[in-house]
């Protein structure tokens, strides 16, 4: 590990981490940031306390960067987000939960999510990012089902430095205030953190830096962080969130940051690569490319134009039916749906000649005709990528091309608006 400082005499104490899987995770890996890439599925978009740093229009402050709004998924859209990720990015190792909310506030939709995300892969690592006042209860499951990395974000021990940091905690119906609510959080991440570990779970404690607030006790949530058997602390930068009670409250500089980090590696590995990610972030820690995954709604219909939708036959290119992810020429089957944007029909499975079988091949004309023509009766082709020559071609048969990259039902009803569009103009 990168992070671990080899002058530390007490870190034998400190976990070593999973083998297979905490390797593979760019979070808790130095190396494994340039290597591997995560999957945040943002599920997760209410939260059960109340931090003066965030603002919660905005994504969860304790895990990512504040500001930055991130689209919500039911646990459905999750998984088919997740296969057509996977399906592009071969080195994805991680799909995480970390908001935009809290993860735990949301147990019902957390827990389908990774259910339905085991059932497709049963290698991903499961990672989730929570406040941790509701570990005591669902830590057992957590730990059924598989999450071997949990962060959880723990900014104080002392519950008069938490009731400067927490408006409220509402727990098992009662909304706390003061100091009473930073006892009930921090009893609770305690004893979360503890029973975590002690399950051989991987525990990495983020820590928001909040200079004449909390900064006095970091040594000590550091050492407490270590003594319960967590694997590494993330202390990160207070950004105040626009619009939060601390809005105006002064940034922690990366000097002040860094003393502190060395200050408490003594204890406790530090991560030092984090890039308060958003809640729907994809790829590596450096390079985010959640941009061209996110959910592709179906264009709405211009107040302009009023449009009259009737049935359209398309053609769908897609592997095993649940995602549009075929490029035209490498299709060797359509799936030919008769929809009118609501209802879709699994009219027949079709099968075509290959229109592009490699560059050798790319004089065959006989071949990409026949596969031109096999279609030809349908409205629309719907494909994750076609060329501008086939393209052309499907034209000419009145057959309009649609390119699309998310899941077919959402494709469909896409395909319908842009085909009626075109007739209403
Ligand atoms: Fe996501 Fe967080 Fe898991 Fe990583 S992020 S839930 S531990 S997979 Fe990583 Fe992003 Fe920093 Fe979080 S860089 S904000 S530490
Ligand atoms: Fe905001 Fe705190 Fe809840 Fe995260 S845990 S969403 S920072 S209130």
């Amino acid at each position: 590990m990168g992070c671990v400082c080899p002058n530390n005499e007490n870190s034998a104490q400190v976990p070593a981490g999973i083998p297979g899987q905490t390797d593979r995770h760019p979070c808790y890996s130095q190396e494994a940031h340039l290597r591997y890439a995560r999957m945040h599925l943002p599920v997760a978009p209410r939260c059960n306390i109340g931090c003066n740093y965030c603002n919660r229009k905005y994504d969860c402050v304790n895990e990512s960067r504040p500001g930055v709004t991130s689209e919500v998924l039911s646990p459905d859209e999750a998984r088919d987000k997740f296969q057509l990720v996977k399906a592009r990015i071969e080195n994805l190792s991680v799909v995480g939960i970390a908001g935009p909310g809290d993860a735990l506030a949301n147990w019902q939709e957390t827990r389908r999510t990774l259910e339905l995300i085991r059932q497709q892969d049963p290698e991903a690592v499961f990672c989730l990012s929570t406040n941790g006042l509701m570990l005591p209860e669902y830590a057992p499951e957590i730990v059924k089902l598989g999450v071997n990395h949990v962060t959880v974000t723990m900014n104080c021990l002392d519950p008069d430095v938490g009731a400067r940091i927490y408006k409220f905690v509402h727990y098992q119906g009662v909304t706390y205030e003061g100091r009473e609510a930073a006892e009930i959080l921090v009893r609770n991440q305690l004893a979360g953190i503890e029973y975590l570990t002690k399950q051989g779970v991987m525990v990495k404690i983020n820590i928001v830096m909040l200079k004449g607030i909390n900064d006095a006790e970091i040594p000590e949530v550091a050492k407490k962080a270590k003594e319960l058997g967590a694997f590494i602390t993330n202390i990160m930068p207070l950004i105040p969130a626009p619009g939060s009670a601390f809005e105006s409250f002064p940034q922690t500089s990366t000097h002040e940051l860094n003393d502190m980090r060395n200050l408490c590696q003594l204890d406790i590995r530090q991560m030092r690569h984090c890039k308060q990610c958003r809640a729907d972030a994809i790829g590596l820690l450096d390079n985010d490319i959640s941009h061209e995954f996110r959910k592709t709604a179906p264009q709405p219909e211009t107040a302009a134009v009023k449009i009259q939708k009737r049935s359209y036959k398309i053609a769908v290119a897609s592997k095993h039916g649940a995602l549009v992810d075929l490029h035209f020429g490498h299709a060797t089957e359509f799936l030919i749906y008769m929809s009118d944007g609501h209802n879709h029909t699994l009219l027949e499975k079709r099968s075509v000649s290959q229109y592009c079988l490699g560059a050798a091949d790319c004089d065959q004309e006989k071949q990409k005709e026949a596969a031109l023509e096999a279609l030809q009766d349908c409205d629309a082709v719907l494909v994750m990528r076609i060329g501008f020559h086939a393209q052309k071609r499907l034209l000419r048969k009145n057959v309009m091309s649609i390119e699309y990259c998310y899941t077919v039902v959402s494709g469909l009803a896409y395909t319908v608006n842009q085909l009626s569009m075109k007739e209403a103009i």
